[in-house]
């Protein structure tokens, strides 16, 4: 389709134009031409290219994964990716790949002036002040077990964080600092409708962690935390056995599961792979509210908590808080199938997913007796998602594969047969995370998979001793045909876990809607400057090409607000104010309000101009900010 329109268009061009263009576009029409092969069952002979072009390879890619979006045309799905130790989110269009934005949530960040006005400012100080952050799961809220478009919850595997974005203008609006725990790991809502977001300790200290019990890990703890999804609090903290590692939610508002692979309380490698057995913990949510509601907790650091350890009086309770299911040591990932009915822990160390049946939880003597299924699917699973069709995609760490298996048929199965595999595909190199399309949700698409690799070696241009990672696109809407690996993207350090979100589920906003931000908003002409005592507060606005005030004076000394309003009503039309030498940059969209504080302790002329290229007359859009000395510079002028 593209391919030939684009091709036409390159007529004109000289041969070896041509030839070039060829070449770039081999390696697709090169895979589809294996798969047309492979589906033949002939062994064709891949090294002679010529004649790639015909239209059998167009027709099959037609037929199959047809993953090429055209110039101007858009993608049918927003892929949300954790960006690792950049500490921000990164949106790309699926099944184009591209990159479409990125929302800085943990790390200041100068195009979106993120942390450089007062309120995201403000945001990151009053959630503990670090300057770095480790994105790893990236979780939409979702209403009626379906993505609602609201907001993206995300972990700080760091520092104790979660943040929420906002999702229609796709921007950090509040983050969590979390007492008692280093670092937040899995996170997810509480689902069908996302009531609370529970984040999982993995880190075990002492709590409070006040310099007592320094030399004695069996004093270490780690909890489990709930967090108001609109107020953004933290409820209330399970104290837990072990660790906890990744998290996922039942699907009918009762269990939340994390894995721990910690359950010896090691404090190195061989203490945390001493036994063969770690466990699944399954948290029971009301009944944790029960506990909390009639008191039945410790506070520390302002935060209620409940203690879910094994034998203690909650964990032991007729109908318990916490029930700790065995699995093979060391698991990683934890996810719930679309139906609700099983948890699925992929095994790391063991090359098995455990495949809990959560009605069982309820019914069974021996957690363990709710293990139904485990089949053998390769060497280290790490993560598994769900294409909606009964079928299940683990990624195999060690063996550089993505595992397709029949949850049906492995919990028909023996233990640790290898029977329901149904096929694997290699993909390059080590995955982390595969997500497919809406899996966290009870609504997959069943087309599209991401396997979010954590080496790329070989595959694209050398850039030094640092790699890129490797973001693969598989298709997987065909079972006949099978896995399809369609696209490579190389992405910086480093993608953990994905949300895939079909677009009809988000709605996001061109401009900014006045009523969404505390600020007032200021109207063309009305500038303002109020000066009281030391403080001087300036309202004024900007629009192409200019801002409402052409020069503003202060004294040196003098603590200044800036409050600023783009008011273009047109879309894509952002501005911004830079001030050099006083380190201010806010990013302003259209009808955007933001404000900055600074003190003016610079005396002289200072530019303030628009750092977004925004009309012709762009480089002209500048006022002066004059800081008046507070005594008159010396000497007379050099020039
Ligand atoms: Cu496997 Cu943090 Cu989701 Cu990374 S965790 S891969
Ligand atoms: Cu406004 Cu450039
Ligand atoms: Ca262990």
């Amino acid at each position: 389709m593209s391919h030939e329109q684009s091709k036409s268009e390159t007529d004109a061009e000289t041969d070896s134009n041509e030839d070039r263009f060829f070449l770039r576009d081999l390696g697709v029409e090169r895979r589809d031409f294996m798969k047309a092969g492979m589906a033949a069952g002939a062994a064709t002979s891949l090294t002679g290219c010529t004649g790639l072009l015909g239209g059998g390879g167009d027709e099959q890619r037609a037929a199959s994964a047809d993953y090429e979006v055209p110039p101007g045309e858009h993608d049918d799905y927003y892929a949300f990716l954790s960006g690792g130790h950049s500490g921000e989110i990164r949106v790309y269009g699926l099944p184009s790949m591209r990159q479409l934005m990125r929302i800085p949530v943990f790390g200041r960040e100068s195009a979106r002036g993120h942390g450089y006005d007062d309120k995201s400012r403000e945001m990151l100080e009053e959630a503990g002040g670090y300057t770095w952050g480790d994105t790893h799961h990236p979780r939409l809220s979702q209403t009626g077990g379906e993505f609602d478009g609201r907001w993206l919850f995300i972990n700080d595997k760091a520092n104790p964080r979660i943040a929420r974005v906002n999702l229609k203008y796709f921007q950090t609006d509040a983050i969590a600092h979390v007492p008692n725990t280093q670092g937040i790991h899995g996170v997810t809502g509480w689902y069908p409708d996302t009531e609370l977001v529970l984040g999982n300790g993995e880190f075990r200290v002492p709590i409070p962690n006040d310099g007592r019990n320094l030399e004695d890990p069996d004093k270490y703890r780690s909890v489990y935390t709930a967090i108001d999804p609109e107020s953004m609090n933290v409820e209330w903290q399970v104290l837990v056995d072990g660790n906890l590692d990744n998290s996922d939610s039942g699907k009918n508002g009762r269990y939340t599961f994390s894995t721990c692979y910690n359950s010896e309380e090691g404090v190195d490698e061989q203490g945390m792979t001493a036994d063969d057995r770690d466990w699944v913990v399954a948290f029971d949510i009301p009944r944790i509210q029960d506990a909390v509601e009639n008191g039945e907790y410790e506070v520390v650091n302002d935060v209620p908590i409940v203690d879910g350890r094994q034998g203690s009086s909650l964990n032991e309770a007729d109908r318990p808080v916490t029930t700790y299911i065995p699995v093979p040591k060391n698991p990683h990932g934890v996810s719930v199938t679309p139906d609700g009915k099983y948890a699925c822990a992929s095994g790391k160390l063991s090359p098995t997913v455990s495949v809990i049946d959560i009605e069982a939880i309820d019914e069974v003597d021996d957690p363990e007796e709710a293990i139904a299924g485990r089949p053998n699917v390769g060497t280290g699973p790490l993560h598994t998602a769900y294409d909606g069709r009964g079928q299940a995609y683990t990624t195999l760490f060690i063996d550089s594969q993505v595992a397709k298996w029949d949850i049906e048929q492995a919990v028909e199965a023996e233990l640790g047969s290898e029977d329901p595999v149904i096929e694997k595909i290699d993909v390059h190199y080590s995955p982390g995370h595969c997500q497919a399309a809406q899996s966290y949700s009870t609504d997959p698409t069943g087309d599209w998979l991401l396997a979010l690799n954590k080496f790329s070696q070989d595959r694209f241009l050398p850039t030094g001793p640092y790699h890129p990672e490797n973001d693969q696109l598989i298709y997987i809407g065909d079972d006949e045909e099978g896995m399809q690996l369609v696209k490579d993207t190389p992405s910086y350090a480093e993608p953990h876990d994905a949300t895939i979100a079909h677009r009809d589920r988000l709605d996001p906003a061109d401009i900014w809607d006045p009523d969404d931000y505390e600020l007032d908003y200021i109207d063309s002409g009305e500038s303002n400057i109020e000066r009281d005592d030391g403080r001087v507060y300036i309202e004024t606005y900007a629009i192409r090409n200019q801002y409402g005030l052409s020069d503003i004076t202060v004294q040196e000394g003098d603590e200044v607000t800036l409050h600023v309003t783009n008011i273009e009503t047109a879309k894509d039309i952002s501005h911004s104010v830079v001030i050099p030498e006083y380190d201010i940059n806010l990013s302003l969209a259209p009808q955007e309000t933001r404000k900055v504080t600074f003190t003016a302790d610079n005396p002289g002329v200072f530019w303030m101009y628009c750092g977004y290229f925004c009309s012709a007359l762009h480089l002209e859009m500048r006022s002066r900010l004059l800081v008046e000395p507070e005594d008159e510079p010396e000497g007379p002028d050099p020039f």
